[in-house]
């Protein structure tokens, strides 16, 4: 298959300048298991892992390559298989805190404990895909959060709302939705029964790469399967079987739909901490932004001072408390990881001065 098939652009030409008189080639990474890689190079699959160069100069989770990155590779002749030597800066990344494992606390709520870092799920996406169910799944907050990370992720987010066929009030979850969701689009569908699924060919877009995020079960890999058709379910979804007879995805797989989109089905997420920049939080509660900008005092606390705008939109109605405590949630949790954030990039300053001087 062709690179510019796969999404490859003259930025991405640019960026392979640095690596040009070097006899690498250059294939993006289909699916990455452990700092194992199955990349896709001219039409072939190459099991692939980094090079120990690549890997003494990289210190952060978001340095190694990711599902939908591009990276240059040293192929072995007369073998599929290849060594990585670098990365190819991505436009975009959805990312997320790194699950902490092991020594975590919950402090107010929040997990705190391990090293703080960033996880990079996916990039060069061109859609993201937030798919909830409209069952015990259903939560506005986890949407909310799904929101930020795609605002700062700086892609268009699209909101399924997936099982539709098992109720009988959908109007009332689109109506829930589109409360937090403004201009986003959201399209209630069943892939079990078939119902509204034509809303994926807007997107389905040959050259373009979609990813879908959201809980386990809600299913994202049956949507997958159904856009992919009987064809598609051959190529072999990565997955694990519960003993329950359902599939559960284990790792990121990116596959390929006829129009010639290229389709990221992940793993269910079972925790979505921010990872972001304020402005995220910002862009995705403009509403609640703007009456904060309404506030008679610049350092209003929103409690007993005159002149509150968020204080008078909470009594009226205007602003609901769930949607104010959203806000007040992910502005804190931002703030409590941007100084960690702020100190592993000094961290990672200091490692790359020392190997530059090397
Ligand atoms: N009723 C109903 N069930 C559905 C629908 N779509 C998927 N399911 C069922 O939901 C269950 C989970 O579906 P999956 O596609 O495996 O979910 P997933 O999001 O990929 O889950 P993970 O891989 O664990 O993240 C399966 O039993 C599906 O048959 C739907 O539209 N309606
Ligand atoms: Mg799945
Ligand atoms: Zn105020």
């Amino acid at each position: 298959m062709e690179k510019s098939k796969l999404g490859w652009n003259e930025s991405f030409e640019e960026k392979y300048m640095l690596y040009k008189d070097k006899d690498f080639l250059v294939a993006r990474v289909i699916c990455s298991e452990r700092y194992k890689y199955k990349l896709l190079c001219n039409g072939e699959i190459l099991n692939a892992e980094v090079s120990g160069r690549y890997r003494y100069k990289s210190q952060r989770h978001r340095d190694y390559p990711s599902v939908g990155d591009w990276v240059v590779v040293a192929k072995f002749i007369g073998e599929t298989s290849g060594v990585i030597h670098g990365l190819l800066e991505r436009e975009n990344a959805f990312t997320r805190k790194m699950p902490v494992s092991g020594g975590r606390k919950i402090r107010d709520g929040r997990i705190i404990g391990g090293t703080p870092e960033e996880q990079v799920l996916a990039a060069n996406v061109d859609t993201v895909f937030i798919v909830m169910s409209v069952d015990g799944n259903f939560n506005i907050s986890r949407i909310e959060r799904y929101l930020t990370l795609a605002y700062n992720c700086g892609v268009t987010p699209v909101i399924i709302l997936n099982k539709v066929d098992v109720t009988d009030n959908i109007e009332k979850y689109i109506s829930e939705v589109r409360e937090v969701a403004f201009d986003v689009p959201v399209h209630a569908v069943s892939a079990t029964s078939d119902i509204n699924m034509d809303c994926f060919n807007t997107y389905m877009l040959s050259g373009k790469t979609v990813v879908f995020f959201g809980s386990s079960g809600v299913g994202k890999s049956t949507i997958t399967n159904y856009l992919l058709g009987t064809e598609g379910q051959k190529t072999s979804m990565i997955s694990t079987s519960n003993g329950k007879g359902r599939h559960t995805t284990s790792t990121s797989q990116m596959l390929f739909h006829k129009t010639g989109c290229m389709i990221i089905d992940t793993p269910g997420l079972r925790e979505l901490q921010l990872w972001c920049d304020e402005s995220a939080v910002d862009k995705n509660f403009r509403d609640v932004v703007e009456l904060i900008e309404k506030c008679k005092y610049r350092d209003c606390k929103h409690d007993t001072e005159i002149g509150c705008a968020i204080k008078k939109a909470l009594e009226s109605g205007d602003l609901s408390r769930n949607r104010y405590e959203s806000y007040l949630d992910q502005y804190g949790e931002v703030n409590y990881n941007s100084k960690a954030k702020r100190m592993a990039e000094v961290q990672y300053n200091k490692f790359y001065t020392r190997l530059d001087k090397k």
